[in-house]
């Protein structure tokens, strides 16, 4: 005699909600992104509302950093990362108006300008 194995298989069904997520009007600041390529920050300068971030991603085979310049000996606002690796990014966030010059401490030639404005109102 023969039996037959009922196999029950319980499928679990992943109940995934069908309402999306609605896209919340984001209070977050403004945010863009520089590329470092070829030993050049891409775009090289930039406009941006004061408090914007800024996300530097370095795309190419070497180290870079993003610096501010010293003036007079002395430290300046800006951006100030560190060594970024190939593939490192480095985020900093513009509060203050003006324009804001930097570059990178291993490549004197890659430069870059962030010119940070008043948002409208
Ligand atoms: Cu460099």
């Amino acid at each position: 005699m023969r039996w037959l194995s009922l196999l029950v298989v319980a499928v679990v069904v992943g109940c995934a909600s069908e309402g999306r997520p609605q896209a919340t009007p984001s209070a977050a600041p403004a945010a863009v992104s520089v590329v470092i390529r070829d030993g050049q920050f891409r775009p090289q300068s930039l406009t941006i509302a004061r408090g914007t971030t800024v996300t530097w991603t370095n795309l190419d085979g070497v180290s870079h950093t993003v610096s501010r310049p010293l003036e007079r000996g002395l430290q300046v606002a800006g951006p100030d990362s560190p060594v970024l690796a190939p593939g490192d990014t480095y985020t900093y966030a513009y509060d203050n108006v003006g324009i804001f010059d930097y570059g990178c401490r291993l490549h004197p030639g890659a430069t870059g300008t962030v010119t940070v404005t008043v948002p409208r109102p």
